[in-house]
């Protein structure tokens, strides 16, 4: 008998102290440790408080403003330099000032620097700076053109194209710049390489076939293989975030129109049956979403356009139309927004679009210079 109250004495005691524990939100993982001498002070306990009842009606909650930077081109100074600008269009910044042209800003995974391609040392290379302008260094130095950076997704390496063995060839080095090395080794042009969101392939185009078509190879090297054997021209490979599938272009039908296809070559799939050319596919952070641009064929009354469909091509939504070209499409960071350029004004500009409430708002007004290329930071 007094062995049975002693048990239920202690069990109490342990119920209370969970209790206690539980009420407390104390969480012992949590505690820092005690390092050296320093004393620590035990945290006061947080006692639980009522859960509030919900305040009806619901305040609106502000949808979040766009949030990191954009960068582009712009030829307002009188060449092509690059430029930075907060989501809003405030905050501009020219981060390049050479009379050489630069193009091609590409964000660091991190969003702390941005590589390009300039023509300023005589011939195309490779160049990186740091988000604010500061920091340049060259990259590539050699006769050829080099061209078409882009980053590995760890921020580590870049891929690019490369004409130093006399025909375009893809390329991985360092972020600095060392260990450059070939991945192709073929007479037909390779370029346009697009890393896998893993990091463990790199999409790229080829006409090694007699049209263009897109192989993957390891970013190690390694023999290339063929993706996808459509009769006409391919182009844009882009990777869905899940690297399962890849958006591209294909002219199988005369005209571009955008097709997935699975990692593994299966599940070709056509997404847009038009006359236009689709252009641009670039999918939403979730995966769920493409959006992309349709350019009319020449002499075409149509406008230029800016879709977003579901990722099998259903419920293509219009959200933007004007002008001969809407493209150069990129994602903001928490993917609510998007930047585009487009000539619906008349010259080329910066916008962005909200895809909930499809409102857009130009960012750029340098008439009659061109704004492009717009590159929203990953962060
Ligand atoms: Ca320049
Ligand atoms: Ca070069
Ligand atoms: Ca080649
Ligand atoms: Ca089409």
């Amino acid at each position: 008998m007094k062995n049975k109250i002693t048990f239920l004495l202690l069990a109490s005691l342990a119920l209370g102290l969970a209790a206690f524990l539980s009420a407390c939100n104390w969480n012992p993982v949590g505690l820092p440790g005690v390092a050296g001498n320093t004393p620590v002070s035990t945290p006061e306990p947080v006692l639980p408080t009522d859960t509030p009842e919900p305040t009806l009606p619901p305040t609106a909650t502000p949808f979040p403003a766009p949030s990191g930077r954009i960068a582009f081109v712009s030829d307002r100074s009188g060449d092509r330099e690059i430029y930075v600008m907060n989501a809003d269009g405030s905050g501009l910044a020219r981060l390049t000032n050479d009379p050489g042209e630069d193009r091609a800003p590409v964000w660091s995974p991190d969003g702390r620097r941005i590589a390009f391609t300039s023509n300023r040392d005589g011939n195309w290379e490779i160049y990186v700076m740091n988000a604010n302008g500061s920091g340049l260094a060259r990259l590539t130095d050699d006769p050829g053109n080099d061209t078409g950076p882009v980053w590995s997704p760890d921020g580590r390496q870049i891929a690019f194209d490369s004409y130093r063995d006399g025909n375009w060839e893809i390329y991985a080095m360092n972020a600095d710049g060392s260990g450059q090395t070939r991945l192709t080794d073929d007479p037909g042009g390779d370029s346009y390489p697009v890393w896998s969101p893993g990091g463990d392939w790199l999409a790229f185009l080829t006409n090694r076939d007699g049209n263009a078509n897109i192989y993957l190879v390891r970013p190690w090297g390694g023999g290339a293989a063929r993706l996808v054997d459509t009769p006409a021209p391919d182009s844009a490979p882009t990777w869905s975030p899940d690297g399962s599938r890849i958006a591209f272009l294909s002219w199988t039908e005369g005209n571009p129109d955008i097709y997935t296809v699975n990692a593994d070559g299966s599940g070709l799939t056509r997404l847009t049956q038009t006359a236009a050319a689709e252009d641009c596919p670039a999918w939403s952070l979730d995966g769920l979403r493409l959006a992309y641009c349709t350019i009319p064929t020449e002499g075409s009354d149509e406008l230029s356009s800016l879709f977003i469909s579901l990722a099998d091509g259903s419920n293509p939504a219009m959200f933007v139309t004007g002008g001969q070209f809407n493209c150069a499409i990129s994602w903001s960071p928490g993917g609510l927004y998007l930047t585009f350029q487009s000539d619906r004004d008349g010259n080329n500009e910066i916008y962005t679009l909200n895809i909930w409430d499809g409102t857009s708002v130009r960012l750029t007004d340098n008439p009659p210079a061109s704004s492009d290329s717009p590159a929203w930071s990953p962060r």
